[in-house]
């Protein structure tokens, strides 16, 4: 998802599955127990918020227990752009860091979760975006001289990621995502 912040955004959850599912959005200061309630197999819930904050934010599952709903796969990034322009780039990249607790490696057929593991944080892979090593075959491109933005999220459920560049180095870097200073003509970091 991709906003800019003072938008209003509109959430409808709808569950297709056999047990209750929720959603929580990072970027959101509202009620959790009234937006992000449990939403009953077959039924919809809609809730409202102001993108105030800039920056890159998880949403998930929050549905007990939510290790294993998040484990499973339920979460995204939603970016809210900052009022104030950001320095132009020529391609930007979304990058949602996770880990998987499996039952098998999930190769030759389905693997489901390995709670054990994930419990004791002993992951069979980590991966960008859902997919071990997708970007060796698949890379990120841009030319030389271009401007490349991430957008970086660790969504876990456990680990942080150390998010790693080779051959160059990024002129600017917002910790935790935190845009409030993008107005700065400086652009130096505050903190
Ligand atoms: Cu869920």
């Amino acid at each position: 998802m991709h906003v800019r912040e003072g938008q209003t955004v509109e959430m409808t959850l709808t569950n297709g599955g056999a047990i209750p599912h929720s959603i929580d959005f990072h970027a959101a200061r509202i009620a959790p127990d009234v937006a992000f309630k449990d939403v009953a197999p077959g039924e919809s819930f809609t809730f409202r918020f102001v993108a105030n904050d800039p920056g890159v934010f998880m949403y998930h599952c929050g549905t007990k227990p939510v290790l294993a709903h998040i484990a499973n796969g339920m979460y995204g990034a939603i970016v809210v752009e900052p009022k104030a322009t950001l320095p132009p780039a020529d391609r930007e990249y979304v990058l949602v860091a996770s880990e998987w607790y499996l039952t098998s490696d999930g190769i030759e057929e389905a693997a489901s979760l390995d709670i054990a593991k994930e419990r004791t944080t002993q992951p069979d892979w980590t991966t960008f975006n859902g997919y071990a090593n997708q970007y060796v075959t698949h890379p990120l491109t841009s030319k030389p001289g271009e401007t490349v933005r991430f957008w970086v999220v660790a969504a876990g459920p456990t680990l942080n990621t150390n998010f790693h560049i080779v051959g160059t180095i990024f002129d600017r870097a917002w910790v935790n995502g935190d845009l409030l200073k993008v107005g700065d003509p400086k652009g130096a970091p505050t903190h």
